[in-house]
């Protein structure tokens, strides 16, 4: 059913040119849903802001770094640990969270002289850690405070420590990839080529764009070693804020996310002439084929066939059995950016399910177009959907679970779809050859668990009565 039938497009007019049925609508067949505008006044967006983009996805998966927000308490609340990006360093960076906790006063007198305090506050009360990012709020960019002066301030004081300034307020963009591009920006100006580093091998990578959710990044780092590939850095989960500083060297930048972090690679390689690689490290056939990319690169190819040889010896069996069980089932995707792609064809092809719908909160033209030519006809392509049009949609298109974050999956739970968090994973990691084959198993216990039989509203009935008339189904 075409979106412009929907009762809820009727509320905001103008969403309906966000979204597109493939193939089946007979007035937007041959267009893409627009994508990457402000959110829509009115519309209850389930976006993150340019502040978030840059602190909680890509600045503090550093591992070895006090990340503070120089701003109000709630911003760093906000950001703090939902996504499980752990690491090898106790997990300092998703134990602890840092706030100059600005109030009222600070707005009408400045808060130059209580970000100073903090941030020696901060390091006094961790003294091992030397190494500071500082995260502009739309609060502090509003007033002006020169954060950088003050961290000058510190580190002429301090010789031996570094602070990154993030000057990346809320309001920096329509959504937290306004945010991501910022960051890359600021750090590959500020940082980059500071630390020389050891090379130890001649094939030396960035692997650019992978936060280690549950651990992705620690799978893949393994398949690289065993390629005998040395890992600079990784920007930026599990990653060292100093190694980081010495992306400058590598021959080969790795580049997983390309929505969040093609920026730097793009960068990497106007000014110091490092060849991007795009690879995908979910699915078998897309992860296959990313190994012998890079073994190609480098001459050697023979070792990346030995890895896909064993991996998919050892696991493949396990994704068949889900596979088995999973086929046909309906499945509706909405995760931020570029999953929607990464995911679109594979979770199709490997495990049998049915892709009835693919959402975007803050996907590019480009990230909707690769999505909606890799799913199935008649999916509905919708960016930046609020929980209305995604409730009516879960009414119409019935699916048999949801992946996407805990908002909209809780308000899925209640109307018993189940979901499967793909921000920060249920049980992952989701990357890899074992780890595809743990969001399989995600999939099936979300599905078949016996808990659904208990919730209050039946999906399978078509008369469903609710305060709001047009959830009713047709
Ligand atoms: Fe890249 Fe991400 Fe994503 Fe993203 Fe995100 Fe994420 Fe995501 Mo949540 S960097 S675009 S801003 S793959 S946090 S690890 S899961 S929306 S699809």
């Amino acid at each position: 059913m075409p979106y412009h039938e929907f009762e809820c497009s009727k509320c905001i007019p103008e969403r309906i040119k966000h979204a597109v049925d493939k193939g089946k609508d007979e007035n937007l067949s041959d267009a893409l849903p627009l994508g990457y505008l402000n959110t829509i006044p009115g519309t209850l967006s389930e976006r993150g802001c340019a502040y978030c983009g840059a602190k909680h996805v890509i600045g503090t998966p550093m591992k070895d770094v006090i990340h503070l927000s120089h701003g109000p308490i709630g911003c760093t609340y906000d950001t703090w640990q939902t996504k499980r990006y752990i690491s090898d360093n106790d997990n300092f960076q998703i134990k602890y969270t840092f706030a100059s906790d600005m109030k009222e006063k600070h707005i009408v007198f400045g808060a130059e002289k209580v970000l100073k305090n903090n941030i020696l506050e901060a390091f006094k009360a961790f003294p091992k850690i030397k190494r500071m990012t500082i995260y502009q709020t739309c609060a502090s960019a509003l007033i002006g405070d020169d954060i950088k002066a003050i961290s000058q301030e510190v580190m002429d004081e301090m010789p031996d420590v570094d602070i990154f300034v993030c000057n990346s307020p809320g309001f920096a963009g329509p959504s937290q990839s306004g945010g991501h591009h910022k960051i890359n920006i600021a750090w590959v100006n500020d940082k980059v080529g500071q630390v020389e580093p050891t090379i130890t091998s001649d094939f030396v990578i960035n692997y650019v764009g992978e936060y280690n959710i549950q651990g992705d990044q620690q799978i893949m780092q393994d398949y690289f070693k065993r390629m005998g590939i040395q890992i600079l850095s990784t920007f930026t989960g599990n990653g060292s804020y100093d190694d980081l500083r010495a992306m400058h060297r590598a021959k080969l930048n790795v580049l997983e996310c390309a929505r969040s972090a093609e920026y730097i690679c793009d960068e990497l390689r106007k000014r110091y002439g490092i060849p991007r690689m795009d690879i995908d490290g979910f699915g078998f056939k897309s992860l296959s084929g990313s190994l012998r990319k890079i073994g190609l690169f480098f001459g050697i190819e023979d070792r990346a066939e030995a890895i896909i040889e064993e991996e998919t010896k050892r696991w493949k069996p396990e994704l068949d059995w889900y596979a088995a069980r999973l086929k046909g089932k309906k499945i509706c995707l909405w995760p931020g950016g570029s999953k929607l792609w990464h995911w679109a064809h594979v979770i199709h092809e490997e495990m049998g399910l049915e892709v009835v719908s693919v959402y975007t909160k803050f996907g590019h033209q480009g990230d909707m177009e690769k999505g909606v030519s890799r799913c199935e006809v008649g999916a509905l392509a919708i960016d930046d959907p609020n929980e209305l049009e995604c409730i009516e949609a879960m009414y119409k298109l019935k699916p048999d679970v949801i992946v996407t974050g805990k908002r909209p999956g809780e308000v899925a739970k209640k109307i018993r779809v189940p979901y499967v968090n793909v921000h920060a994973y249920n049980n992952g990691p989701y990357k890899g050859f074992e780890g595809w084959v743990r969001l399989a198993r995600d999939l099936y216990n979300a599905i078949y668990s016996p808990i659904h039989q208990l919730a209050f509203v039946d999906i399978s009935k078509d008369e469903i009565e609710t305060d709001k008339g047009f959830m009713t189904r047709q």
